[in-house]
C-alpha cells in the first residue's frame, strides 16, 4: 500500500514512520510512504505557502496553488484516482471499520493542513474525504496523519508478522483485549489467573473471550 502524504513537515512524518511495526512494513516492500513537501511547490522564492485570510481574522491561510501543485506531482501519469484524505476535526471519526476501508485501496493521499486551514477551494477541488482521529484540535495535521497510517498499515496483508496476527482472526473480533500476563508469575502479591498456567487451551479460551466480553460491557458498552 501507498500512502502519499502532502505536508509541510515530512520530517515530521519521516521519523515517525521509521519505527514499529510500521518501519517494518516499510523496509519489508509491504508499504511505502511517499512525502511530498508543499514548501516545494511556494508561490514564490521566499518559500511562501500561506497568507492572510480574505475577510480578516486571526493566522493565516494555506494557499490553494501550492497544494494543489503538491497534489498535481504525486498524481504524474496514475490512471486511476486515489482517495484524497484531509485530516481534520470536520471530517467523520476515524473508526477500525474505516481503516478496513482505507486498507483495501492500493493508494491513498493523505493531506495534512496547518495554520487555520487550508483554502477551501482545496477541499473541493481534490479532497474526497475528510477524516478526524478524535474530538480535540491539534496544530497541524501530521499526528492524525501518522495515526491513520498506523491504525491502516497494520491491516495491510503480510505487515503484521503471524506471531502478532491470530489476535485478530479470533474472538476478540469488536471487543477490547482480554488481560494479558508474563513472567514473573507473581509479582508485588499479584498472582498470574490459574487458568493462564493450567496448560487447558480450551479453559484459557473461554476466560480470555468471557474476559474480553466483561471488560467491554464495564468500561466500553457503547461498543457492544
Ligand atoms: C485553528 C484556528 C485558529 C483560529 C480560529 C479557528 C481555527 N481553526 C483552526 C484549525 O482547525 N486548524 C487546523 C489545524 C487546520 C487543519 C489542520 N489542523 C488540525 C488538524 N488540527 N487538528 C487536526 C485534526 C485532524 C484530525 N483529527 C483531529 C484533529
Amino acid at each position: 500500500m501507498i500512502f502519499n502524504v502532502l505536508t509541510l513537515f515530512p520530517e515530521m512524518i519521516n521519523q515517525a514512520v521509521s519505527h514499529s511495526i510500521l518501519g517494518r512494513g516499510i523496509r519489508s516492500g509491504h508499504i511505502t510512504v511517499n512525502c511530498v513537501n508543499i514548501r516545494d511547490f511556494a508561490v514564490n522564492k521566499h518559500g511562501q505557502v500561506d497568507d492572510a485570510p480574505y475577510g480578516g481574522g486571526a493566522g493565516m491561510v494555506m494557499m490553494a496553488s501550492p497544494v494543489f501543485d503538491a497534489y498535481v506531482s504525486v498524481m504524474g501519469n496514475k490512471e486511476t484516482k486515489p482517495p484524497v484524505i484531509y485530516l481534520s476535526p470536520q471530517g467523520r471519526v476515524l473508526t477500525q471499520k474505516i481503516c478496513e476501508e482505507i486498507a483495501a485501496q492500493p493508494e491513498v493521499i493523505l493531506l495534512c493542513g496547518h495554520y487555520e486551514g487550508v483554502d477551501e477551494r482545496i477541499i473541493e477541488e481534490i479532497v474526497t474525504d475528510e477524516i478526524s482521529i478524535g474530538d480535540y484540535v491539534l496544530t497541524g495535521g501530521e499526528p492524525a496523519a501518522i495515526v491513520l497510517m498506523d491504525a491502516v498499515s497494520r491491516l495491510v496483508p503480510g505487515v503484521l508478522g503471524k506471531a502478532d496476527s491470530h489476535q485478530d482472526e479470533s474472538f476478540s473480533d469488536g471487543l477490547l483485549e482480554y488481560p494479558h500476563y508474563t513472567r514473573p508469575p507473581e509479582f508485588r502479591g499479584r498472582k498470574v489467573p490459574e487458568v493462564l498456567l493450567s496448560g487447558h487451551h480450551g479453559q484459557i479460551d473461554a476466560w480470555r473471550r468471557e474476559q474480553a466480553l466483561d471488560r467491554t460491557k464495564a468500561k466500553r458498552p457503547d461498543l457492544l
